[in-house]
């Protein structure tokens, strides 16, 4: 399957809810204040966050206003504009080689089938792949890790359960220069922003790479789950404090109608989103397409 046809496909309960919500509305209103007040209570229900709803809104009507927009395909046209702009002001981040990818997040939202999704995704742009089973703290991590493994026939470094996290890096690291890797890519345990001893073991695992594997270009990516809405915007924050993150991975974009919430990131954060998971298997990750995404949404 294509990677447009993938988020297509993936963002299917997004979309209805926010274009049929969207053509309803405009379908039986006059251009009023009254309608710019609904489609701010669209918008919010559609997980686009408060915040970014209300901006979006005001600045809808001062354009529609300005350009004296009055019809319902004027006002619709305007908004994809508006939404299109957050995603244009964006870094776009390209991967260079060698890598090293760090996957950080709370528990369950993905990480761990997100590796091994990219393992595969990587190989399949001809890159050779080590995984480091960097999640030490739960007994089933490592070995989940090592099935994504065997799955995509990549190579990988764990330690044993209790392990330092930091040495299972360092050890990655080792061996991705011994085999001229082109990508390193770091499982980390899930964490609560409340564990401070966790949150800044991050910090230690990001200083080991930087000082053991200088010539890597370094990647953190937070994983966030589409499902959790606004709960993602607040995971970000959390993180942001203990790790520098360059780019999100959205998981869980089949299966809910949420999907909206890529937009509050945008906005408040205008961190590239890198990849979107669209499915529990090994193929169901795709590329993120800002333009994609927006056409699909309108
Ligand atoms: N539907 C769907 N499920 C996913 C996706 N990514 C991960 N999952 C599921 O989410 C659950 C938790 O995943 P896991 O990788 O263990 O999360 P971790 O704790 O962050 O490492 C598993 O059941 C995965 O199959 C996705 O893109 N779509
Ligand atoms: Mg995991």
């Amino acid at each position: 399957m294509g990677i447009f046809k993938k988020i297509g496909n993936a963002l299917k309960k997004t979309k209805d809810a926010f274009t049929r919500k969207i053509d309803e509305l405009l379908s039986h209103g006059e251009i009023d204040d009254e309608l710019f007040d609904d489609l701010t209570d669209i918008l919010i229900s559609c997980d686009i966050g408060v915040k970014a709803s209300v901006e979006i809104v005001e600045n809808l009507r001062d354009e529609a206003h300005d350009r004296k927009v009055r019809s319902a395909e004027g006002v619709k046209a305007l908004l994809k504009e508006i939404i299109a702009g957050y995603f244009e002001d964006a870094p776009k981040l390209t991967i260079e080689y060698p890598a090293i990818i760090t996957i950080i997040g709370v528990n369950g939202v993905g990480k761990t089938t997100t590796i091994g999704k990219l393992a595969n995704y990587f190989k399949s742009q001809k890159k050779t792949v080590t995984l480091v089973a960097g999640d030490t703290f739960r007994a089933a991590a490592s070995s989940q890790l090592n099935e994504w493994a065997g799955r995509t026939k990549t190579r990988i470094i764990k330690h044993a359960e209790g392990a330092d996290a930091g040495a299972v890096v360092y050890d990655g690291i080792a061996s991705a220069k011994a085999n001229k890797t082109d990508v390193l890519i770091v499982d980390t345990a899930g964490r609560l922003h409340t564990k401070v001893n966790l949150m800044a073991e991050l910090k230690k695992i990001e200083k080991i790479e930087e000082r053991e594997y200088p010539e890597a270009h370094q990647y953190n990516f937070i994983v966030l789950d589409a499902t959790t809405g606004q709960n993602a915007l607040s995971q970000i924050n959390a993180f942001a404090e203990y790790a520098k993150i360059d780019g999100i991975i959205l998981t869980k974009l089949d299966g809910t109608a949420k999907g909206g919430v890529i937009i509050a990131i945008e906005k408040e954060y205008k961190l590239p989103v890198v990849f979107v998971g669209t499915g529990e298997g090994m193929d169901d990750i795709a590329e993120f397409s800002p333009k994609e995404f927006v056409e699909e949404l309108f």
